[in-house]
């Protein structure tokens, strides 16, 4: 029976030690800044070669969808300006495509440049100045209709499991357990019990579902869940096997889920 048991995939969890097991999966999502009646531009983030670099973002999401970089001064020699979508480690994207659009003045050098329909596997953006002094009120370049799909391919941590259910000694009644777990790409969109591999309980994050953001999910997440070991999951008299669970979000593919799996004596 518990060879059978070891079939299963998640029963691999539970047939080892007691442990924390990751299943690291691949879960997919879309990602739309600026459009869907969004105002976010979800993440974007702007650096330059220093701080006195005069630039600024501009039309975010208010026109068109478009999220725009303009100088709007003089420029040093080799001074730049960034704007880009970073991904958080344990994620890439699997499609970008955008309209480009820019407009360089005297030395602005803009990359990439030009106006057209862009597809591929990120979201980045750059002015710079090539000679000594690049007096430029009005280099701009733009992102507009931004869609892309976002991989998760890192499984969350399973971060605490405090309750009365795993106090010593055989456990009878009903008992509590606090599942805690984190994500740091997708985010946490459930925390759930699964008592000898049969589901007990879930909880279900509010998670972001309009695609206006990288993470739709809380990083952190913890529900407290009442177990009652008389339930039809619970067998009288033997070891238990219970796994407290927490999964990322995912709209295609698989979620990604981390379990960490316990054993308790029951007798009622
Ligand atoms: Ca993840």
């Amino acid at each position: 029976m518990r060879l059978v048991r070891c079939m299963v995939v998640v029963a691999a969890m539970v047939c080892g030690a007691v442990g924390v097991a990751p299943q690291a999966q691949a879960g997919f999502y879309e990602f739309t800044p600026c459009r869907s009646g969004s105002s976010s531009t979800g993440g974007l983030t702007t650096e330059a070669s220093w701080s006195g670099v005069n630039f600024t973002v501009v039309n975010t999401c208010s026109s068109n969808s478009t999220i725009k970089l303009r100088t709007h001064q003089y420029w040093n020699a080799s001074e730049w300006a960034t704007m880009e979508y970073k991904l958080f480690p344990g994620m890439r994207f699997t499609r970008t495509e955008y309209w480009l659009d820019s407009f360089a003045e005297e030395a602005i050098t803009i990359s990439p440049s030009g106006s057209g329909f862009v597809s591929g596997l990120g979201l980045s953006a750059k002015i710079s100045c090539a000679i000594w002094g690049c007096n430029s009120l009005n280099s701009w370049v733009s992102f507009r209709d931004v869609s892309a799909t976002i991989e998760d391919y890192t499984a969350p941590e399973y971060a605490g499991g405090s309750g009365t259910m795993f106090n010593p000694g055989t456990v009878s009644g009903t008992r509590t357990v606090k599942v805690e777990g984190a994500d740091g790409q997708s985010g946490v969109r459930r925390l759930f019990v699964l008592v000898n591999l049969q589901p007990y309980g879930g909880f279900t994050e509010a998670c972001t579902t309009n695609s206006s953001v990288m993470s739709p999910c809380p990083q952190l997440s913890s529900n407290t869940f009442n177990l009652n070991t008389t339930s039809a999951q619970f067998r009288q008299g033997e070891t238990n096997y219970i796994s407290l669970c927490v999964s990322d979000y995912h709209v295609t593919g698989t979620a990604n889920t981390t379990c960490d799996n316990r054993q308790v004596y029951v007798n009622n």
